[in-house]
């Protein structure tokens, strides 16, 4: 009896405590310890049933066979003839039974990718069948019925059909040849480029595994502040070996393409992409590339911006240098993903303004397999912006959704920021071009133009660290990624809800409170970093921590100053007609609601409108006090979600617990630091004093002007 006793309690604490790094992602299969569930999927699963052999099929057998092995804590039989509740898997070409079923109509509608998840009959016995056209298709099938399982749903009478709405899912890294990774707060890329091609890294397999459970089914591998070796014979040889690893998961491999390669690799004396010499050059070079890898993706470019070359320097256009590869990987049926992110110091005009400037006068002059990358706002990754007004703006061109999953800006990997609710928030905004309803959503998944391409890329958070992203629930972004591409529909709450429950647990407890602080946490940071519509406002460099005074950087646009104006009178960007009237690049729908600073959303108020520090807030609270007000509220939101978090001991291993906790303690200190220095800074124009009520800032401004962090990861 004792000893029964001890057993089982020894157990249960093995079963809470026990360590997990975080390394299997959301791809963990702990079995599951609701006995009634239980019991039911076993009643539910005799075995599997799964014919064909190509590799993509033998991944998805293999992956289905651990997962249940796991969840249901049982060997499972590879059955050679199914048997009543078997789980049969494949397309109709690999499984006979799958032939056999009713499911034309079905399949027709679920296209290349999709799948079917649905409980049938076959020779009398009672199946549950994943079916799909492809074995890409059947691979996403898998995981999603793994999914079903790991957050316990009922599966007895399922039958569901999904399929993506956005065609290219696509991961973005800007990893470095020598393994730095340009905004990377995750460690070291995970590309060992110097052990490649020999020595395949098990994680490359993990990272293809957990990028096709989410559906993702492409990855960028260099940065695109790029370097040309990356398309020489040594390193293609790499590169083909990641592809046939990545292959058998669905993901196609796509390369940064440096604009002036000919002339570094090729010795040509130009790169102008009107020159005859130049594109055979590029069309050789392509070949090169297919003839390693027969599916290679093709090229993100980015060009003449931030120094980088590009058509420019030859007085040509955008379009003529995404036109010239686009021509070069057309025949192998590549594509080009050209991005807009450009802004030049020499422009005397708002930074916000100059990709609309830009590219709305090529829409039309871009080939057929070209997409014009754009990031969700018009600045860049910021805690808050509004809609890039490219969206809706070039009607004739496919334009790809740019998001960001490493928090640049976003706290780097110190702070719990979960970003489905500001994809949403982008995804979810009215362009009002077609009238209301012409949803960014609906520009970037093609429909509202009818276009065949649409894409969706996540610049990486991945890096060397064993749980790839640094902080645990920076995961979840990279998890949103996925999900948001393959379905935009999906609320952030249902996201955070499925992500919680296969990377923790479907403890309600712990499920609900968790996921209230994921969604919090968004607005949370907006409010101790950039309240109000305040922008740009970071360390210059690193773009760690406050730094509003910053008035000396080489580029005008790279001083923090430029972007929140405040002065004696008050705070904010004039982007209405008095100002840069970068508004006049919106819909007029759009235009009216943030022209008047009575009716522009708070949120935004500053990033189009100079403010007086008197201006009467919605909530009564003068200008000046509603910043001082938000801050603070900011800073007691992260202590909120300390006390959360602080409450979930008993329901998360040890070692998750600790480094969360651990975390939010400095992301607690980065709160109250941006809170003092920003307020601090501020009051030396509004003039006005801290309201009595909230604490005062501790430092003083000088002491946060000192602060100088030389190594401060992911700035090269
Ligand atoms: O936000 C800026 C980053 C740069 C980055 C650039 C871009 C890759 O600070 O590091 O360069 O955006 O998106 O091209």
């Amino acid at each position: 009896m004792k000893k029964a006793f001890f057993l089982s309690t020894y157990l249960l604490l093995a079963l809470i405590t026990h360590a997990e790094n975080g390394y299997q992602l959301w791809l963990r299969y702990n079995t599951i310890n609701d006995k009634q569930l239980l019991n039911q999927y076993l009643n539910s699963i005799s075995g599997i049933q799964f014919d064909g052999k190509t590799p993509t099929l033998n991944a998805a057998k293999e992956e289905l066979i651990n997962g249940l092995q796991g969840l249901l804590g049982k060997k499972i039989i590879v059955q050679r003839e199914f048997s009543n509740n078997s789980i049969v898997a494949g397309t109709p070409a690999s499984s006979n039974i799958i032939a056999s079923l009713q499911l034309k109509q079905q399949l027709q509608e679920a296209g290349k990718e999709g799948f079917i998840i649905t409980t049938a009959k076959s020779n009398q016995k009672n199946i549950i069948a994943i079916a799909s056209n492809t074995d890409a298709g059947v691979l996403y099938g898998v995981f999603h019925f793994l999914r079903l399982l790991q957050t316990n749903q009922n599966i007895q009478h399922v039958s569901l059909i999904s399929f993506p709405k956005i065609q290219l899912r696509i991961l973005n890294h800007w990893d470095n040849l020598n393994r730095t990774v340009e905004r990377g707060y995750a460690g070291f890329s995970i590309w060992d480029w110097h052990k490649l091609p020999g020595y395949i890294d098990k994680r490359y397999i993990d990272y293809a595994r957990s990028n096709a459970s989410v559906g993702i089914n492409g990855t960028v591998l260099t940065n695109v502040n790029a370097n040309a070796l990356v398309l020489t014979k040594t390193y293609l040889e790499k590169v083909k070996a990641l592809a046939d690893a990545f292959r058998p998961y669905g993901i196609k491999v796509y390369l940064t393409a440096r604009f002036s390669s000919p002339i570094e690799l090729g010795k040509l004396k130009t790169a102008d992409p009107l020159d005859p010499e130049v594109q055979e050059w590029w069309k050789q070079k392509v070949n090169e590339i297919f003839s390693y890898i027969p599916d290679f993706g093709g090229f993100l470019v980015k060009a003449n911006s931030e120094g980088q070359p590009g058509p420019q320097n030859y007085a040509r256009t955008h379009a003529d240098g995404a036109n010239m590869l686009a021509e070069a990987v057309s025949p192998h049926g590549g594509i080009v993903m050209w991005r807009a992110f450009v802004y030049s110091n020499e422009t005397p005009d708002d930074r916000a303004k100059q990709a609309y400037n830009e590219f709305k006068p090529l829409d039309g002059k871009f080939k057929k397999n070209v997409l014009v990358q754009v990031k969700n706002g018009p600045i860049d990754f910021q805690p808050r912006e509004p809609f890039h007004p490219l969206f809706g703006a070039m009607p004739q061109t496919p334009l790809m959704m740019e998001y960001q999953l490493t928090q640049e800006y976003l706290g780097q990997s110190n702070h719990l920021v979960y970003e489905a609710p500001m994809f949403k928030e982008c995804q979810d905004a009215d362009t009002y071009v077609k009238g209301k309803g012409s949803t960014v959503a609906k520009v970037i998944d093609g429909t509202l133009e009818g276009h065949d391409l649409s894409g969706m890329a996540g610049v990486a958070n991945i890096g060397n660290d064993i749980n790839w992203t640094g902080h645990p629930f920076a995961q979840s972004n990279w998890y949103t990624l996925g999900r948001l591409a393959w379905d935009h529909t999906l609320s952030a709450e249902q996201i955070a809800d499925e992500w919680i429950k296969q990377t923790f647990t479907n403890n309600s407890r712990f499920v609900n409170p968790v996921k209230s602080m994921m969604l919090a946490s968004r607005d949370i940071m907006v409010s101790y970093m950039t309240p109000l519509g305040l922008h740009h406002i970071m360390g210059t460099g690193h773009h760690y921590g406050p730094a509003p005074w910053t008035n000396r950087s080489a580029r005008a646009d790279w001083n923090p100053i430029y972007y929140h104006k405040a002065d004696s009178s008050g705070i904010g960007f004039d982007r209405t007609a008095t100002g840069s009237n970068a508004l006049a690049q919106y819909a007029p729908a759009v235009r009216k609601q943030y022209e008047n600073v009575n009716t522009c959303p708070e949120e935004y108020l500053l990033w189009f409108h100079h403010v007086r520090w008197d201006h009467k807030m919605t909530s009564g609270r003068t200008l000046w006090d509603e910043l001082c007000y938000k801050y603070n509220v900011g800073v007691d939101s992260v202590r909120w979600m300390q006390k959360k978090w602080n409450e979930q001991k008993t329901y998360v291993d040890n070692d998750r617990f600790e480094q969360v906790k651990m975390l939010l303690t400095i992301q607690e200190k980065e709160a109250v630091w941006w809170r003092n220095a920003c307020l601090l800074y501020f009051q030396t124009y509004s003039k006005n004093p801290i309201p009595a009520q909230y604490e005062k800032p501790d430092q003083t401004l000088e002491y946060y002007h000192a602060l100088l962090f030389p190594f401060a990861p992911g700035n090269g």
